[in-house]
């Protein structure tokens, strides 16, 4: 049986929708786990939000042996949590992080990720609907694999 896709949300995503919507757009978390869903094409998606850092640790972990690849918004987390960037050390599976806005064109606070240098790819500044793209390149580094 094909492993699971895990799209794990940081802070903050679960007000999606209300959220400062001139920076994060309309789209509701609901709606990014739809388009996650559909984007799969029939693979399964765990798909989690947390505000609480040792949570994402933790689905992290769970991740490493029951998923094939993993999607990652680590939201605030992304700039300051040494505890998610040594947890996604030992992911061995295709990882991206995702941004919905363009952390570079923001405060300097949001230029430099630790996480970045210890994924596989970055996706930021396209929105929302960056979730689904990323979930299709994903699917295609796993086939990939084979
Ligand atoms: C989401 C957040 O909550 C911010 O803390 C990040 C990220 C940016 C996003 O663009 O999806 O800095």
């Amino acid at each position: 049986m094909s492993k699971a896709i895990y799209v794990l949300n940081g802070p903050n995503l679960n007000r999606l929708g209300i959220r400062e919507p001139e920076i994060y757009g309309n789209t509701t978390l609901a709606e990014v786990e739809a388009m996650c869903r559909y984007a799969a094409n029939g693979r399964e998606v765990i798909f989690r939000q947390s505000n609480a850092e040792h949570e994402l640790i933790d689905w992290i972990h769970e991740a490493i042996d029951n998923s094939c690849a993993m999607l990652i918004n680590p939201a605030a987390f992304t700039f300051y949590s040494m505890a998610i960037m040594d947890a996604l050390k030992m992911y061995p599976h295709p990882v991206i992080e995702l941004h919905i806005s363009n952390v570079h064109k923001r405060e300097s606070v949001y230029h430099n990720s630790l996480m970045s240098p210890v994924v596989t790819a970055v996706m930021a500044g396209v929105g929302a609907k960056g979730y689904g793209h990323a979930i299709s390149m994903l699917l295609d580094m796993v086939s990939d694999d084979k």
